[in-house]
């Protein structure tokens, strides 16, 4: 079959909530993360949606709308509901640090989920309290904020569904488990996102990580809390180093699969995984895992485990 013919499943997640929530931000943080250079580009300048869309492996395809926030554009997209449409799954970002506009988010939110239930919109609807930085997460304060919008919303709104997330800037991990959350739903990744945590946690990994060819973070679990800076310098160019290593060695016709890179009683591991789905085509999947080295013998064992629950996400 040829290739423009093959069927790519295209989802749409919609990114909205007052001006200055965050939603730009954090969709930079994800772009970093996810690496997904694919293509940028403005839908509609003059109403300043940001529209990204990436392709996931060979046969996915996520768009993102970024809904730029200032009132001017709400009454736009309040009046024209056809920007809602097919919609996968919407996320709502509200500024937990700016309690002056928590009516006013709630109000707007209101509005957008009018037009949800207008188009049948079925799935949860993700609230995102952003900007719940990682020095405010023992703060009663915040919790009880976080607590009194949440009631609101589900008490006004009995007849959808929510799910509540914390999520900063300052800690990529929230950001990532938000959007995996919808991820993992629309590509049947939830078995794969369930491993990989389980193994982080069995081990003791400071991170575990699969991504693709390309660079692309499919799910990835961390021990720690890491901003986004200390993520570009840790993991994602340790994610380039190894990639660059594994297409040396495809070069050179060598079949070697996994890489290990010891360092005191730190060792860094990288397994390779060729998985051919049932076209014919072939992904290419990497787990990068950080552990004490007394543990990644045990390690490789549950990796090798691991290529059956790819085998049947990716089949
Ligand atoms: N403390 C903190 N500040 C953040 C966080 N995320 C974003 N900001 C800051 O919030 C401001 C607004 O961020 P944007 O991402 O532009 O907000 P937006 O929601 O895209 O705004 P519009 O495009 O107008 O709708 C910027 O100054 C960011 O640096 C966060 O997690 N924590
Ligand atoms: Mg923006």
């Amino acid at each position: 079959m040829p290739i423009e013919n093959r069927e790519i499943n295209e989802y749409k997640l919609v990114i909205a909530g007052l001006d200055n929530a965050g939603k730009s931000s954090a969709l930079i943080a994800l772009r970093k993360k996810y690496n997904f250079y694919e293509r940028v580009k403005n839908l509609k300048p003059t109403i300043k949606i940001d529209y990204s869309s990436f392709k996931f492996i060979e046969t996915y395809r996520i768009n993102l709308w970024d809904m730029g926030g200032q009132k001017k554009f709400r009454e736009i997209y309040i009046g024209n509901p056809i920007y809602f449409t097919e919609t996968n799954y919407i996320y709502y970002l509200i500024d937990i640090q700016d309690e002056i506009k928590f009516e006013e988010s709630v109000k707007y939110l209101h509005d957008l989920l009018d037009i949800y239930r207008d188009l049948d919109y079925s799935n949860e609807v993700i609230i995102c309290f952003n900007k719940y930085d990682p020095k405010f997460k023992s703060s009663e304060d915040f919790f009880d904020r976080a607590e009194m919008i949440k009631n609101l919303i589900v008490s006004q709104n009995k007849d959808m569904k929510f799910k509540f997330f914390g999520t900063s800037y300052y800690d990529i991990s929230s950001i990532s488990k938000a959007i995996s959350y919808s991820l993992d739903k629309l590509l049947n990744l939830e078995e794969i996102d369930v491993g990989l945590s389980k193994i982080v946690n069995q081990f003791s990994c400071s991170y575990a990580i699969l991504y693709t060819a390309s660079g692309l973070i499919i799910s990835d679990h961390y021990m720690d809390v890491m901003d986004i800076r200390a993520f570009e310098e840790k993991i994602s160019s340790k994610i380039s180093e190894d990639l660059e290593f594994f297409q040396r060695l495809k070069d050179e016709d060598a079949k070697i699969y996994d890489r290990v890179a010891l360092s005191e009683d730190k060792t860094e591991y990288v397994k390779r995984y060729s998985i051919i789905s049932g076209k014919n085509i072939e992904n290419t999947f990497y787990i990068g895992i950080g552990a004490q080295t007394s543990k990644i013998n045990e390690i490789k064992i549950e990796l090798e485990k691991f290529r059956k629950i790819l085998l049947s996400t990716f089949m």
